[in-house]
């Protein structure tokens, strides 16, 4: 399938890959004791969504299980695999006339057929389905999928017909101020049209896109610079990276490009002016040290919550030596105190979704300790997995003052070091792994050493420019 008539370096994603997942799964159920014969598995695709109540799309994203097993771009399907032949069948809706002036041409079945290489085509209209969404909990989210409803609204008196009618009035009159806004986003806009801004998130996506034909992100953007780099997702709605870049700071830039739903998850740490400080080098350097002692452990068979202990034990032995920690740090594991400095976990798996799932089948719980909690996998490290490898050492103000108030970690802390770094922020550094029959695949390939850092944004690079804040209102 080709993602893109235009596509310039992109892969060609085949539906042979979802085909051998369809099997694959196939093979698996007919395996699992207790499954009955002639079985049916029913998967339920994403649905198109609108803006609240406008006509305003979102822009669609398949459904994580529905495009591992078909491969499906398209919104609101259906779809159907027989357990003891394989035979996999698509239901597709049928669409009015109206979507051929709108939304292009509406194709035959045939055509979907073909595309995705399933046995049969049928229109959702035309069957009863029965619609057995056959999800289970999400292990990271804790969401199931569930009927929407709002319990208790027979408790309230509604009136769903005076108040409408009063708003679409006001809103088609504008402010001034609502003027003022809309020609910002006008003026932005169209500035975006003829040039390429100095917003990281916004270059990433533009080269994402326009390299490898990546729509979607894997996950909003975090790009915190100075001491929002501690934040361990910032670049949400509240904090949309909006801060400006100041000389001297830290920047942490979490991003990744997603492909055919397929996802990558990347962290930098460098300094703004290309120039590591001798703390900023002495924190990255701690942090470069736990990855590439982790990676360098990984195997097929060892635990993944070893794997975030000796991160954690990294961090203590370099924290010790940069003069923020004193004592043993046998000691200091006891008391937990790596996850003051890393309260994440080290990784999580990745796939279609970029907290994978499968961290945690029935019979595996998570260890429920500071930090390792925190972890997506609780299990043991197979061949063939994609995890990340994500230490971070944050200094976040309120886990450093717990820490301090608690003089069972206190006594380890030296102050007065601390006290330089409250405003640091944080470094963190992750790259994804595939795990192989001895050891790992690193597939990420950005600059990790500080030399190579300073090197790249000394030669190439353009350290990203400080940039003016945008408006407010
Ligand atoms: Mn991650």
């Amino acid at each position: 399938l080709s993602a893109s008539a235009h596509s310039f370096k992109c892969i060609l994603v085949s539906a042979a890959l979802f085909a051998e997942n369809r099997r694959r799964l196939c093979q698996g159920l007919k395996a699992k004791e207790g499954i009955v014969s002639k079985s049916v598995v029913v998967l339920q695709g994403g649905e198109q969504k609108q803006r609240y109540c406008t006509d305003t799309d979102i822009l669609f994203r398949q459904e994580s299980f529905f495009h591992w097993a078909f491969g499906v771009t398209e919104s609101d399907c259906f779809a159907a695999i027989d357990v003891d032949s394989g035979k996999s069948i698509l239901f597709v809706p049928k669409l009015p006339e109206s979507y051929a002036t709108w939304m292009g041409e509406i194709y035959p079945k045939q055509h979907f057929k073909e595309r995705y290489a399933v046995d049969e085509v049928h229109y959702t209209c035309d069957v009863s389905l029965p619609v057995l969404t056959q999800r289970g909990q999400n292990t990271d989210s804790g969401s199931i999928s569930r009927e929407a409803s709002f319990e208790g609204i027979s408790r309230f008196q509604v009136n769903n017909t005076l108040l409408y009618p009063v708003i679409v009035e006001c809103r088609l009159i504008k402010t001034d101020m609502e003027l003022e806004v809309l020609r910002y986003t006008n003026r932005i806009s169209s500035e975006a049209h003829k040039m390429v801004c100095f917003l990281p998130c916004s270059l990433f996506q533009h080269h994402c896109y326009s390299q490898g034909g990546m729509r979607h992100t894997s996950y909003t953007c975090i790009c915190g610079t100075g001491s929002n780099s501690s934040i361990l997702h910032y670049g949400h709605a509240g904090a949309p990276n909006d801060k400006t870049i100041v000389d001297g700071d830290m920047c942490l830039f979490d991003m990744g490009g997603e492909y055919y739903c397929y996802s990558s998850d990347i962290t930098c740490s460098f300094p703004a002016n290309g120039k590591f400080t001798p703390d900023q080098r002495a924190i990255y350097e701690a942090v470069l040290k736990s990855s590439r002692a982790v990676m360098a452990a990984i195997k097929p068979g060892v635990k993944w919550t070893n794997m975030h202990r000796l991160a954690d034990r990294v961090h203590l032995e370099e924290l010790v030596k940069i003069g923020i920690l004193k004592g043993n740090v046998e000691d200091m594991m006891k008391v937990h105190l790596g996850s003051v400095f890393m309260p994440h976990g080290l990784g999580h798996l990745l796939g279609i979704d970029v907290h994978d799932v499968g961290g945690y089948p029935e019979g595996v719980d998570r260890v429920n300790e500071p930090g390792l909690r925190s972890l997506r996998m609780g299990r043991l490290v197979q061949e063939r997995m994609v995890l990340t490898v994500e230490p971070g050492i944050y200094f976040i103000n309120h886990l450093l003052d717990q820490a301090l108030a608690n003089d069972a970690q206190s006594c380890f802390i030296n102050n007065q070091e601390l006290a330089r770094f409250r405003s640091f922020g944080g470094v963190r550094i992750e790259d994804d792994i595939a795990v192989t029959a001895d050891g790992v695949e690193l597939l990420t390939c950005v600059p990790r050493t500080v030399e190579e850092i300073e090197a790249f944004m000394a030669d190439s690079a353009k350290p990203f420019s400080p940039v003016v804040s945008s408006e407010k209102f």
